[in-house]
């Protein structure tokens, strides 16, 4: 392949997916994973290829349309993801990338570091500077019901994941601490034990559930208070005994800078479609080396398992598998650990699943 790759057209498909379980949370259930496919198709020949999570399906049409309108920009363009951030930074500069638009910014980058991957016949981890690796997973699930989830809890533990992931704060404390109670009954006292209260409660009452569930050695405590609330994630943690984790809502690396200059986290969960896709992440990444930060990835195992192979504070990688059933390959665990596969971010869509999906 010469040194060019040059974008002939994008496209956009929504499709909504099933889950293996649903995301229980304490703010509401996803049942179900309203996914935006993108493909970057180019003059040679390479399709680039990634997908966004969308949330809910309201989100689906708009996200779409926003990528179909990165369209007219980028055809004729090289495949070169910081030049397409620099030209969009200045045609989004206005409107902000916040949300729907950084979204949809980042599905395009993700595309593009898998189509020069797939150039170059290379996974997009060695692409960055290192390898696939074998990463640590926990298995995340959502609020659990430890008698009715008794027998999916154990066979985590049996499958070989060294974590747990449960979401908490969907009754009172005493629920709280009756499942996590119940949970480390089922897991045992070997495996890591995880909670996320998916930003459900005020730092008062963040305060006094932790401290009570302090007890059942947790690994980490996350999102306790509003994503948005770096000051009370601060004070929360400030005065937790068990480490904070936040992240997965910091929008491109700038939201990260806020977050570590108020000393909101002692962990940094880095989702790759919302802190800018692979650019972005790899520019957050270093800025949680310099912090001494930690860190994890959130759902979208595949190209996670590429960009944390490449982190320099590599922790967890978060086993919440939102696209398996549109993937040809879905991902596999391996003695409770994810290595990334190439080339690209190691995307094939299963076309037929695609269909099946449509939205
Ligand atoms: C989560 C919430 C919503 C969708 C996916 C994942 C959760 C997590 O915050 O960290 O797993
Ligand atoms: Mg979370």
């Amino acid at each position: 392949m010469g040194d060019t790759l040059t974008i002939q057209k994008l496209r956009a498909r929504p499709v909504n997916v099933p889950l293996a379980r649903p995301i229980g949370t304490a703010v509401g259930t996803i049942p179900s994973a309203p996914l935006v496919l993108i493909d970057v198709f180019t003059e040679q020949g390479i399709v680039g290829s990634a997908y966004t999570f969308a949330y809910t399906t309201a989100a689906l049409g708009p996200l779409a349309r926003l990528i179909d309108e990165l369209d007219e920009e980028t055809r004729g363009k090289p495949v070169a993801p910081f030049e397409r951030l620099r030209e969009f930074d200045r045609r989004f500069r206005l409107l902000g990338w916040n949300g729907l638009v950084g979204m949809a910014l980042s599905s395009l980058d993700m595309a593009l570091w898998d189509a020069l991957g797939k150039a170059a016949g290379w996974p997009v981890a060695r692409l960055l500077g290192s390898a696939p690796t074998p990463l640590p997973a926990y298995d995340s699930f959502g609020v659990v019901d430890p008698h009715a989830d008794e027998r999916a809890l154990a066979s985590s533990a049996e499958q070989g994941f060294r974590g747990i992931k449960i979401k908490l704060g969907d009754g009172d404390l005493q629920r709280d601490v009756a499942t996590v109670y119940a949970v480390r009954q089922i897991i045992g006292a070997d495996i890591t034990l995880m909670v996320d209260y998916n930003q459900s409660l005020g730092p008062v009452e963040a305060e006094r559930r932790i401290n009570r569930l302090a007890a059942y050695d947790l690994h980490w405590v996350e999102e306790p208070v509003r994503a948005a609330d770096i000051y009370g994630h601060a004070r929360v943690r400030a005065k937790s005994p068990v480490p904070i984790q936040t992240g997965e809502n910091w929008s491109f690396p700038r939201d990260m800078a806020s977050a570590i200059a108020a000393g909101a986290s002692d962990l940094a969960m880095l989702d790759v479609m919302k802190i800018g896709a692979v650019t972005g992440w790899m520019r957050a990444a270093a800025m949680a080396e310099a912090a001494s930060l930690p860190v994890s990835s959130h759902t979208f195992i595949e190209p996670s398992a590429h960009v944390l192979a490449a982190t320099p504070t590599a922790h967890w990688l978060e086993h919440l598998d939102i696209a398996r059933q549109i993937l040809a390959e879905p991902c596999t665990v391996e003695h409770g650990t994810v290595t990334a596969k190439g080339p690209g971010l190691g995307l094939a869509w299963d076309e037929r699943a695609v269909q099946r999906y449509a939205v």
